[in-house]
């Protein structure tokens, strides 16, 4: 029963049963023989809704080779040629946003309010405004040229708006493109690559490869790529690092974090609170960004905790096509094994939790850890789940000190009702981006991005666009400075 979804998931439904033989990469504007194929789940369900391909070495090299074909002449294009595709495919975003919301939530889990209000606007906005970078190149970049073929690697969080991030700049400045989807959640990406033909997009100049990690690194590893951009774990990143390092190839990691939220005593409790809700059940926490720590002025600890338990408490976890639903599944449940394991860690470790209830299945219910020491588990590792640590602090700098005492620097969100003293503070954090009274705001005109162990480069504004151009004052090849 998809409740209000129900006609929109028919849709979808139907779609996936035209494709019941399995789904094959997208390569030089084609759709390829199904082959290899590993099952793609629901994680709200168990069910299998697809068959999706395992890429392979030769499907590696032959969408990198269709990406070099493509990449001349897709250059060659002035800018406002390139923008008319990038306006074209916002545009039929936006005519089969519906359809992709629900694909979304039934192969990710994530509630069907998210994919509707937030993940599929987010996509179309940030091709509408890299359609206006690609017009505006010439005038803001002079002289600059793309890097060439760009290898993409993106996570299973937020399919689809992970695609945007990495292929709207990088289409607009005029390098040609072979993604490889997140094994989980193959199938926004696929429903993708139809709208790139739709809209006529040469062939070539964006590829879509389905596997796993073997694929990926199949893909990074090759000597036929010009540049790396990759969102995913610490861990793999590091690889990643490892494997461009020394070849002159630019690379942009996006990586893990640990955000602090930090309340102060003169801030809006009843909005800091609804904050927290976004901050950390928002995508059932799966979200780099996430604010996973809690720093709370001691003077309000009580009354602020009292209040999130009680909002806690009201949270709905469950069918996440229910548009009803703040939470839904976890994406799969290797993911929820993690989770429990260091929330069980967590509690040896001393933590006490209060939680919501979830149902049966890939759930996990929303968390609140308390007594949790800074330099254990709970304090230090990335959950990815819902669950968030209350710490309290009593000056500022305990604010300031507990919130730098984390091996990321992602994000932050700092609240309270002295402009002066959230800026003083905003300004001491070091995080890539940091809220001021409001958190998770996303923007594609805002570079993203974070430091240390959270990866370097920027995704989206200017920033974002420099990441895909080479200047003219570096030598051919020089990988881009670390930010
Ligand atoms: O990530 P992986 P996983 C964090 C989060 C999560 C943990 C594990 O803490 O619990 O990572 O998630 C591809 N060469 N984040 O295991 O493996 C893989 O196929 C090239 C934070 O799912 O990093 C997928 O497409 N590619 C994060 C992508 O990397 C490789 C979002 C991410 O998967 C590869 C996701 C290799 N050797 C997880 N191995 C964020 N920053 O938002 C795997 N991949």
């Amino acid at each position: 029963d998809y409740g209000p979804a129900a006609e929109d998931a028919r849709v979808v439904e139907s779609w996936l049963a035209e494709n019941s033989a399995g789904f094959g990469h997208f390569i030089n504007g084609a759709f390829t023989a199904p082959e290899d194929l590993f099952d793609v789940e629901s994680p709200a369900t168990g069910k299998v809704i697809a068959k999706v391909s395992q890429g392979d070495p030769e499907a590696v090299k032959t969408a990198i080779e269709s990406a070099r074909a493509a990449q001349t002449g897709w250059a060659a294009l002035s800018g406002h040629e390139r923008a008319k595709y990038l306006y074209a495919i916002a545009r039929h975003v936006q005519q089969h946003a519906r359809f992709l919301a629900v694909l979304e939530t039934l192969d990710n889990g994530k509630p069907i309010r998210e994919t509707r209000d937030i993940d599929v606007p987010l996509v179309a906005r940030h091709f509408y405004h890299h359609a206006g970078w690609a017009e505006l190149l010439e005038d803001e970049f002079p002289g600059q040229q793309p890097h060439g073929v760009c290898a993409q690697i993106i996570p299973w969080n937020f399919p689809l708006l992970m695609l945007a991030w990495k292929v709207a700049p990088a289409l607009a400045a005029g390098n040609t493109v072979v993604l490889k989807a997140a094994e989980y959640t193959p199938m926004t990406a696929l429903a993708f690559g139809k709208i790139a033909q739709e809209v006529g997009l040469p062939k070539g100049v964006l590829n879509i490869l389905t596997g796993d990690g073997e694929t990926g690194a199949e893909l990074v590893g090759h000597s036929g790529i010009d540049k790396v951009a990759f969102t995913g774990s610490t861990e793999v990143g590091r690889v990643i690092r490892k494997q461009t390092a020394g070849r002159g190839i630019p690379l942009t990691l996006e990586l893990g974090g640990k955000s602090p939220f930090i309340v102060f005593a003169d801030a809006d409790l009843d909005a800091a609170v609804e904050g927290v809700v976004d901050a950390i059940w928002f995508n059932q926490g799966q979200v780099c960004c996430a604010g996973s720590r809690i720093l709370v002025a001691e003077a309000v600890a009580p009354r602020f905790t009292e209040l999130l338990k009680a909002r806690m408490q009201k949270l709905r976890v469950g069918n996440p096509l229910d548009k009803s639903i703040d939470m839904g599944a976890i994406v799969h449940p290797v993911q929820l094994d993690r989770i429990r394991d260091l929330v069980g860690k967590g509690v040896e470790e001393g933590a006490t939790l209060t939680q919501g209830t979830a149902p049966e299945g890939c759930f996990f219910p929303p968390t609140i850890a308390e007594g949790v020491e800074p330099a254990s588990t709970l304090a230090t590792e990335e959950v990815f789940g819902p669950v968030v640590t209350l710490t309290t602090f009593r000056t500022p700098e305990d604010a300031v000190a507990l919130a730098n005492s984390t091996a990321y620097g992602l994000a932050a969100s700092v609240w309270s009702e002295n402009v002066n003293l959230a800026l003083d503070i905003a300004a001491k954090v070091q995080a890539g981006v940091v809220w001021v009274n409001a958190t998770n705001l996303f923007d594609a005109a805002a570079g993203f991005g974070g430091y240390r162990e959270s990866g370097f480069g920027r995704e989206g504004g200017r920033e974002g666009m420099g990441a895909y151009l080479k200047s003219p004052l570096k030598q051919l090849g020089e990988p881009e400075p670390e930010a």
